[in-house]
């Protein structure tokens, strides 16, 4: 018979109860003062931003974003045939993170990041704020929770977890409050951090992060780039053929890419 139990639960968008998730693999994370992170990087405030002429002239879109654009990528020239850039399309949001660090104890090995999702009262030059939560998704990395809240105005004096905080590859960043995750860059690639609700990432809700790119380019070798090139060069032999498109008369794409 199941022995499980059932329990009072909540009809609001949250997480399990953050105190609930304890690694049994523990990780303790080096200490920041978020104060200082703030300085170096303000937080990345989820909002709405206006696109004109995306993807068709003459359309207004709002589009969602995260970084400093919404991400909306050339599906015919992705990052990874690209790792010799020096700077990339800021359609493209990439965010660099070039440490050379090997040793877990230094703060400088790893990444952290003040992510939230502002209520109205908040105003930004490019951005609409409106009340919504986010389950954030970062690709090639679990990341530790060190802060999960619903009022981002108390940033940043909020206490941080570094002893053994929960970890996740999903987290729901709240409605109007904030997260704050760190992650141990070893692990060179292009990843991305994107919600994961799919309109929201369809419409432009993520960041590229560059992570090692050095290493990453020295990884990327010819051998291992033949695949990529390979599915592309289909692709792209499809897509010059615009009897294939599902509008052919009109603009092609309407998602961000991912
Ligand atoms: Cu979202």
């Amino acid at each position: 018979m199941p022995n499980t139990f059932r329990e009072d639960y909540s009809l609001a968008c949250r997480d399990e109860n953050y105190e609930r998730l304890e690694p049994i693999y523990k990780w303790n994370i080096p200490e920041v003062n978020l104060t200082a992170l703030d300085a170096e990087q303000p937080p990345y405030d989820i909002g709405l931003q206006n696109e004109p002429d995306r993807p068709a002239p003459a359309d207004n879109f709002l589009f969602w974003s995260f970084g400093k654009n919404p991400l909306w990528l050339n599906f015919s020239n992705p990052t990874i045939l690209n790792l010799n850039n020096a700077s990339f399309d800021p359609d493209y949001v990439i965010v660099y993170d070039n440490t050379t660090e090997n040793d877990p104890n230094n703060p400088s090995r790893w990444v952290y990041m003040v992510i939230t999702a502002p209520d109205t009262s908040q105003v930004d030059s490019k951005k609409t704020f409106v009340p919504a939560a986010h389950p954030l998704h970062l690709h090639g990395h679990d990341f530790a929770l060190l802060a999960q809240g619903n009022d981002s105005s108390q940033l940043p004096n909020v206490p941080l977890k570094f002893d053994n905080p929960p970890r996740r590859d999903v987290a729901l960043l709240p409605s109007g409050g904030y997260l704050v995750v760190a992650f141990k860059a070893d692990n060179p690639g292009t990843w991305v951090f994107h919600c994961h609700i799919a309109w929201h990432a369809s419409s432009g809700l993520s960041i590229q992060l560059m992570e090692r790119q050095q290493e990453l380019v020295e990884m990327m070798t010819d051998e291992r780039l033949k695949e990529p090139r390979r599915v592309c060069d289909n692709w792209n032999t499809w897509f010059s053929d615009t009897s294939n498109h599902w509008n052919p008369n009109g603009p092609f794409q309407d998602d961000s890419g991912i």
